[in-house]
């Protein structure tokens, strides 16, 4: 239950407090150090100063997510189809990708029957490699906490396949989906440290099978890397171990390696870095607690600020459980109580099945 809901709220803290930085190139460290503590600091919402940080797409459709795997108590593509461009027509100024709300507009258009078609005409028959797929696949890994991994990886494939058909866009997504996974399965005290390689290492060992998984990877005529996500999973290994020597690497050497970009390649594998980096000390900012550590981490890199932010602290939260997360952070957020309250529902319906 803990790490259930240290995954949704965390997830909605990185969308929420990462945001005001998103699109920035450079986040100057004193600048975010500043504005993390100050958010710690106004121990009561009930100042006037008090600010509360609105959500974006990530939440929104993270959110949709939630809600369709709670009411129809199974995976319903055009339900959850349904919710998203409902929620956009709401909403729509809700930051989302460019791209995306054609896919909203042509599902409305066509009554959501064939919800996996409008994704796949997307920029010219290639589908969208963004990281939307992934960036609201929390919900989905609560989901499917206790489900067999094939059937897991199937389910978040469709999940991001409504909007994401491209193999990275959809691939990004069942990366996140298994980190998310792995995070809520494993033991963890409060604040000691995980198993970097082990955790790594099984990330690996999956997404190599999943990459490689010849049936199920149709290209969609884009260019190929055999295996790009594990390739990247196995930088991030080098860079932690590195890291843990005491040979620690800037951001702009990150960046360079890993990315800081709306493509879920350029963004999975770095917040799976934010989320792990977290465990041990960040040059430039003070603070004991690996969640509050990976925010500023994520938020540190720059670009895509909100969703690498959001999709590292959905790991972290589910990694230690809502209590590493400071109260006041989540009050900070909006729909803070709402997020709980889906943790809780998707705790239910995994412990009734
Ligand atoms: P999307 O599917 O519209 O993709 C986002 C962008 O990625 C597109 O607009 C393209 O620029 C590019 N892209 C994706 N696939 C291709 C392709 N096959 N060929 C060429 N370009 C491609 O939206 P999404 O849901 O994936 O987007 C998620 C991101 O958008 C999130 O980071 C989210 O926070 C949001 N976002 C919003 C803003 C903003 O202006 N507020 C800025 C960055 C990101
Ligand atoms: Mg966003
Ligand atoms: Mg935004
Ligand atoms: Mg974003």
């Amino acid at each position: 239950m803990l790490k259930f809901r240290g995954c949704l709220a965390g997830g909605l803290v990185g969308d929420c407090l990462g945001s005001p930085f998103e699109g920035d190139i450079v986040v100057p460290k004193p600048a975010l150090q500043k504005f993390i503590a100050k958010q710690l600091e106004e121990q009561t919402e009930k100042l006037p100063s008090f600010q509360v940080f609105s959500y974006t797409d990530d939440t929104a459709m993270t959110k949709s997510i939630a809600q369709s795997l709670i009411e129809m108590k199974k995976f319903d593509p055009k339900d959850m189809a349904k919710r998203f461009a409902l929620e956009y027509n709401k909403e729509p100024k809700r930051g989302y990708g460019t791209n995306v709300v054609d896919v909203f507009a042509a599902l409305m258009l066509a009554n959501y029957e064939h919800p996996f078609e409008p994704a796949k005409r997307q920029f010219g028959g290639l589908g969208s490699y963004g990281n939307g797929g992934a960036m609201r696949c929390g919900p989905v890994a609560l989901y499917g906490y206790s489900m067999e991994q094939n059937r897991l990886i199937e389910l978040t494939r469709d999940c991001a396949r409504i909007t994401h058909s491209n193999l990275l866009g959809y691939n990004g997504a069942i990366l996140q989906c298994l980190a998310i996974n792995q995070a809520l399965h494993i033991h963890s005290p409060l604040k000691g440290l995980i198993d970097i390689n082990a955790f790594l290492n099984g990330l690996i060992e999956k997404m190599s099978k999943v990459e490689t998984d010849s049936e199920r990877n149709e290209n969609n005529g884009s260019e190929r890397i055999p295996t790009p996500f594990t390739d990247k999973l196995r930088k991030v290994k080098e860079i932690l171990n590195n890291e843990l020597k005491g040979t620690f690497y800037s951001v702009d050497k990150i960046v360079a390696i890993l990315g800081n970009d709306i493509s879920a390649l350029k963004s999975v594998p770095t917040a799976i870095y934010a989320a792990l980096r977290g465990q041990f000390p960040i040059d430039g900012f003070e603070s004991n607690s690996p969640f509050v550590r990976t925010l500023f981490f994520a938020v540190s890199l720059g670009g895509d600020t909100d969703t690498i932010a959001s999709m590292a602290c959905s790991i972290s939260g589910a990694i230690y459980g809502i209590d590493a997360i400071p109260r006041i952070l989540l009050k900070h957020c909006e729909s803070n109580d709402v997020m709980e309250k889906y943790a809780d529902d998707l705790y239910r319906l995994v412990r009734c099945n």
